[in-house]
């Protein structure tokens, strides 16, 4: 079984998140999403609308996830990879050669981002909507 890893906040789920946990899940066969607790999110200075429970609950509703687990440090990367037994970790390519230390343990791929949508972007124009 082909395991895929990987990272992210997603707060105010949207399609640019879906495209991207598809693509993902196109790599393996199993894909582990590591959601990012909210103190963590505090050290990568984002706030995020939704809780970490809730975040979890909803990722973990997506056909394409089939593990949710929590990201606490910037650190645990490589850690997570061996003891998930990950083959391939995968980002959208905003993070493009950020993770590249991963090659030694893993596959590393960089997926395009979804151009037109960002959570920052429906913040914004939500605040500005009449
Ligand atoms: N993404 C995308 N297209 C968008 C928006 C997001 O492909 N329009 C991707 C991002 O590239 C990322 C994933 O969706 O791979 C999750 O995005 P965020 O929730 O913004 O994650 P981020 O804050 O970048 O956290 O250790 C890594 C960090 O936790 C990544």
């Amino acid at each position: 079984m082909k395991k895929v890893l990987t990272y992210g906040t997603f707060d105010l789920l949207h399609w640019g998140h879906i495209n991207l946990l598809q693509r993902a899940k196109e790599l393996g066969d199993y894909l582990v999403v590591a959601i990012s607790t909210d103190e963590f999110n505090a050290i990568k200075n984002k706030k995020a609308y939704h809780s970490f429970e809730n975040r979890k609950m909803i990722l973990e509703a997506i056909r394409y996830v089939d593990e949710v687990i929590p990201e606490n440090t910037w650190e645990q990367k490589i850690q997570d990879v061996q003891k998930h037994d990950i083959d391939v970790f995968v980002m959208g390519d905003d993070w493009e050669g950020k993770f590249d230390f991963l090659e030694d343990h893993c596959e590393v791929i960089y997926l395009p981002r979804t151009v037109g949508i960002s959570t920052t972007k429906i913040k914004k124009e939500l605040l500005v909507a009449k």
